[in-house]
């Protein structure tokens, strides 16, 4: 082990914070296997031998999107080939058909529609409370909630939204749409979209209303390692106010690194992460974020291959059955990305971990085919 690392695993194992610089040592480390090892002891100090997944179904109830980001490949404008949306009928159906497959959760997010009025979003929440009450609604990006707000003609009532989506049925908020924080970033590659001030207030709202939320990382583009760090630094100083804001806060659960996928994008000529690349960026989330709980190797994004060495470099989620997933897609994947529970557990016994499934809250989930219920903690 070199100095630097050796250093750096003394101040983990005393439950030190890392430094920036130290981060970014270890981004510069030419021993990932020790890189992530140190990450695995964290990880198991925590969790030990568990690693969780979920049956859930993701929901992308549109792709018409008013921003035109440049690493997107998901959105399309009204008037181009492929552009859809789903009514709230289609929603229901389907929230009906997740429940009965016995599924704990369904995610949503979708683009900014430039003409669905704030009463669609209302009625899907109700809709899915309806006809699926025992689903976990995970819905919205806070991209999507300020561009709710402004559409509701309450832009500076981020909290009164937040508040009125719960009432629909909103249970907590997904981690996308953070992308990097920085402003040279956000400017190249997703100008026009929320800056990291409004995406950390949309979460410090949903917090203080109780509310659990994820929060995201998108990675491998044009950002600096330094944007990376400054990016969990920013995300670590918040979690560490709502812990101090007591029990009736809510949290950050959950850090998902998200490697770019550069597939028909318009920044289709940068290479994207490499496979190496993807472990080590896992692994120092989980060493900077010392004060998130979980973090999670999206299979969808990293292929379950990559998320199974994942969790032996700090991961101990891996997402769920998923079903259907528009935003990216794989290696020539299609709409409909699913996999099957058996594959997921065997994807965690095969990494040489006891798989656990864990709803939104990651409470364990005791399960009888379909019939499910929350286990004590
Ligand atoms: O917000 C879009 C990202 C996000 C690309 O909270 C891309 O549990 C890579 O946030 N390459 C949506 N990433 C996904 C997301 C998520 C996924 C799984 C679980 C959770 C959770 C959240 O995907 C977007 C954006 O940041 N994204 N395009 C791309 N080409």
């Amino acid at each position: 082990m070199t100095t630097s690392l050796r250093h750096i695993a003394n101040r983990i194992d005393a439950g030190a914070r890392l430094s920036l610089d130290e981060g970014l040592a270890l981004f510069r480390s030419p021993d990932l296997w020790e890189v992530c090892r140190l990450a695995q002891r964290v990880r198991e100090r925590l969790h030990g031998r568990r690693a969780y997944y979920n049956i859930n179904r993701h929901v992308n109830y549109t792709n018409i999107c008013a921003l035109s980001c440049k690493f997107c490949s998901f959105y399309r404008k009204k008037e181009d080939e492929g552009a859809y949306e789903f009514d709230v009928d289609a929603i229901r159906d389907e929230a009906g058909r997740a429940q009965e497959a016995g599924a704990t959760e369904i995610h949503i997010v979708g683009g900014l529609h430039p003409w669905l009025p704030f009463s669609y979003y209302i009625d899907m929440l109700r809709a899915i409370r309806e006809s699926a009450p025992r689903l976990h609604i995970k819905a919205f990006t806070a991209v999507e909630v300020v561009h709710l707000a402004r559409i509701a003609r309450r832009p500076n009532d981020i909290a009164g939204v937040l508040r009125d989506l719960r009432d629909a049925g909103l249970g907590s908020l997904p981690g996308g749409g953070a992308e990097v924080f920085d402003d040279r970033v956000h400017d190249e590659a997703f100008k026009g979209k929320i800056r990291s001030d409004k995406w950390l207030e949309v979460h410090r709202e949903a917090h203080r209303l109780g509310m659990n939320t994820n929060a995201t990382i998108l990675y491998g583009h044009i950002e600096s390692l330094e944007d990376r760090l400054h990016h969990m630094d920013l995300l670590r100083t918040q979690q560490d106010d709502a812990i101090a804001a007591g029990a009736g806060s809510g949290r950050f659960q959950t850090i998902i690194p998200l490697p770019f996928i550069p597939d028909e994008s318009e920044l289709e000529y940068l290479p994207g992460p490499s496979g190496v690349e993807n472990l080590r960026m896992l692994a120092v989330c989980r060493l900077m974020l010392d004060n998130f709980p979980h973090v999670k190797a999206f299979w969808i994004m990293q292929t379950l291959e990559m998320a199974e060495l994942m969790l032996q470099a700090g991961a101990d989620d891996i997402d769920g059955t998923v079903v259907w997933y528009d935003i990216t897609k794989v290696g020539g994947a299609g709409t409909h990305q699913e996999t099957d529970v058996n594959r997921l557990r065997r994807a965690i016994r095969d990494a040489g971990f006891e798989p656990i499934e864990r709803d939104t809250l990651y409470r364990p989930v005791m399960r009888d085919g379909a019939t499910w219920e929350v286990a004590e903690a």
